[in-house]
């Protein structure tokens, strides 16, 4: 639907690694095959395969791992990924990424996070606002530039903010590496810490110390929570209190009660949810039952590249499957605002971005 496209969107669940373009995946598989690391033809048939299950989904994270983790192109797809999401005027997006070191490469956690900053500085066909300090109250939602043959052209500007991810397969100490890292680079967006990798690995006990660090020193937490059945795991990440929490499909009885209670955010996930088998079709997602008691809840990707989505086609998908018209989902994208981990100037201008995108409609 075209005008999912058109109207001003918030993503706030979106990995860096998972929203590469399958045309860039494609071809840096096929450059460290003829330089013989990898073999092509095996790489290509797992990229290719639309239907996984999420144990197939982290192994295919693995192999993108290998084609992705150098300096280079992680500026790289940063740069694409944000292009992607702009395009589609997704006007504020918090990225999320785990910190990755390789001795081999001299790659440091710092150094990745250095490599993801270039990245959004070097993205000159849309106007990127990262720096906290990087807000134009004065004109929200465009610039303009001039082109070529000396007309002015509006430029598409997006918000963006920094999420570093703890990998569930990490030990206490690289989690609280990352949260040190990321409490060092508030200068440059980042807003916030997020638990994720395969849900079937790894203890809540591991990551709780780095994740309460982190809280007591203002970052803001969002876990991965509820992927697979472990009321024992959710029960503790309630407890918790995260700002936000993604998926939430295997709620059941007092954990369901408490999540609505606590009225903690959920990131909905549907494409994901349901290609990963984790849900097995719309008709039951928990994007009914949360919508219709009015619980805070706001629409992503997940993974835009793994999954062949958009957030746009995320919510086309949510439009048609629970009957929701143009009104609903727009207020749907707006009442997102609330949720962002970034302050309240930057709240104070996408709700500007979102009454002018109504005025221009009148
Ligand atoms: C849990 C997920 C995920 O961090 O390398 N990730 N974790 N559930 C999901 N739903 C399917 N999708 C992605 O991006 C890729 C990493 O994000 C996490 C996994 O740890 C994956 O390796 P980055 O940029």
């Amino acid at each position: 639907m075209e005008w999912c496209e058109s109207m001003p969107k918030v993503e706030l669940h979106a990995h860096l690694n998972g929203s590469i373009r399958d045309s860039t995946l494609l071809e840096l598989a096929k450059d460290l095959g003829e330089k013989g690391v990898l073999v092509f033809s095996d790489f290509e048939h797992v990229i290719l395969k639309s239907d996984r299950s999420l144990v197939e989904v982290f192994k295919l994270f693995d192999l993108i791992h290998m084609v992705t983790t150098d300096h280079t192109t992680i500026s790289r797809i940063t740069r694409e990924v944000i292009e992607d999401f702009a395009s589609e005027n997704v006007v504020y997006i918090e990225l999320r990424t785990t910190p990755k070191k390789n001795k081999s490469i001299g790659m440091s956690k710092r150094s990745y996070m250095e490599a993801v900053v270039d990245g959004l500085k070097s993205i000159n066909s849309v106007d990127v606002a990262f720096m906290p300090h990087d807000v134009d109250a004065q004109s929200p939602l465009n610039s303009m530039s001039i082109d070529n043959t000396c007309n002015v052209i509006p430029r598409k500007r997006i918000y963006v903010r920094l999420l570093l991810s703890i990998d569930r397969r990490e030990t206490t100490e690289d989690a609280m590496e990352t949260v040190k890292l990321a409490l060092e680079l508030k200068d440059v967006g980042v807003v916030g810490i997020d638990l994720s990798g395969n849900p079937i690995v790894g203890e809540w006990t591991t990551f709780w110390p780095a994740l309460q660090f982190a809280k007591e020193n203002g970052l803001a937490i969002t876990l991965h929570c509820g992927e697979v059945p472990n009321p024992k795991e959710i029960q503790a990440m309630l407890d918790f209190w995260p700002q936000r929490i993604g998926h939430a499909c295997f709620f059941e009885g007092d954990n369901w009660e408490k999540l609505k209670h606590l009225n903690i955010p959920v990131e909905i996930c549907l494409t994901s949810n349901i290609r990963t088998n984790s849900i097995s079709s719309l008709d039951v997602h928990h994007f009914d039952d949360l919508y219709k008691a009015n619980h805070p809840l706001v629409i992503c990707t997940d993974d835009s590249g793994v999954f062949s989505t958009s957030v746009s086609k995320e919510y086309s998908l949510a439009a048609s499957a629970f009957g929701l018209g143009k009104k609903e989902m727009f207020q749907l994208a707006r009442d997102a605002i609330e949720f962002i981990f970034a302050d309240n100037e930057i709240k104070k201008i996408l709700n500007q971005v979102f009454d002018s995108f109504v005025t221009n409609l009148a």
